[in-house]
């Protein structure tokens, strides 16, 4: 870690040093899909400050959270087709296009923070390349707490979730409302506290820092720990517009993005109990799942496993063995 520390101040450094030669400013917009409060958001925002101040102002960042400037959805391909030249998306938000975009989202295959990081070290050269045939340079990741299940009365098996409309945010998750008979709706994390409040959807699996962000409590009752997965978002750049950086801007670049997934995987960490936290506080049963549901949910992992690497291929059952040599 010091040492890593110590590659990214250097490559700091350079940058600034290099970069103080005046050159014509550039400004970039960054559109990011989660809140301006959320933790992903406020890393974005200090890479974003980090990298207009290492450049001296050369190659000026602004994030446009809550999905303000671009909705959620859309991010990935305005980068792509270089309306803006950055931006932040939920990773397996694309897994519809590429299973592998789907790697951090496989039931109970990378269930804690550790794991996670593993995981996303044995993903990361796949994902690089599958990034770049389309366009965008991957800059840094961070993943999200692990995730629970949000409902809005006692959940004990899955017999009891028949028939509750479910907000989805990839195909795992629609997959998984399916395989408990629920039904699944997709919907950005910037419009659920209005889903919730309508009745538009009665349940989630989440995060406790999504729930927290959203104010969940004004709608929903229970939450039941049983980390399902870590999902991750990324921060892509458009090819053509890293490309036309120079060494001493991509130095400071690639120094700031190490920097935010550092303090961003830091922040993630220690969010978990302070969001759960509050989720009780605000008057929600906050609970570990029990034993019967929890081993309904690992069978549909099993299931969602299986269908995972037959979708991925030969390249999915390469990241999964990967990950596994690490342990
Ligand atoms: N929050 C995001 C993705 C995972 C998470 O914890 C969301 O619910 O959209």
């Amino acid at each position: 870690m010091l040492k890593n520390k110590i590659s990214v101040l250097a490559a700091l450094a350079t940058g600034i040093v290099l970069g103080a030669t005046p050159g014509t400013a550039e400004k970039w917009d960054m559109p990011m899909a989660y809140s301006a409060t959320n933790f992903h958001s406020a890393t974005g925002a200090e890479f974003a400050q980090c990298v207009t101040t290492g450049t001296g102002g050369d190659l000026e960042i602004v994030t446009h959270p809550g999905g303000s400037l671009i909705s959620g959805n859309d991010i990935k391909r305005a980068i792509q087709t270089g309306q803006v030249q950055i931006g932040e998306r939920l990773l397996s938000a694309h897994q519809n296009e590429n299973a592998l975009f789907g790697f951090d989202s496989i039931p109970f295959l990378a269930t804690s923070f550790e794991d996670a990081a593993r995981l996303w070290e044995a993903a990361k050269p796949e994902l690089s390349n599958l990034l770049q045939s389309q366009n965008l340079h991957l800059l840094y990741s961070v993943p999200w707490p692990p995730q629970g299940l949000y409902f809005k009365k006692e959940v004990n098996s899955v017999a009891d979730m028949e028939g509750i409309k479910f907000r989805s945010y990839n195909t795992a998750t629609a997959r998984l409302a399916e395989l408990s008979g629920m039904i699944p709706i997709q919907i950005e994390a910037a419009e659920i506290s209005q889903a919730f409040a309508t009745g538009v959807a009665e349940s989630m699996i989440s995060s406790g820092s999504t729930g927290y962000d959203r104010k969940v409590w004004e709608s929903l009752t229970h939450f039941y720990a049983v980390d399902a997965w870590l999902p991750r978002n990324y921060v892509m750049v458009n090819q053509g517009a890293w490309d036309s950086l120079s060494d001493s801007s991509k130095s400071v670049i690639n120094g700031c993005a190490s920097l935010a997934e550092y303090a961003g995987t830091w922040r993630a960490i220690h969010y978990t109990e302070f969001t759960l936290g509050e989720l009780a506080k605000n008057g929600m049963v906050v609970q570990r799942a029990g034993e019967t549901l929890q081993e309904e949910l690992r069978e549909f992992g099993v299931i969602m496993t299986d269908e995972w690497l037959e979708n991925s291929g030969e390249t999915g059952s390469a990241v999964v063995d990967a990950f596994h040599s690490m342990k």
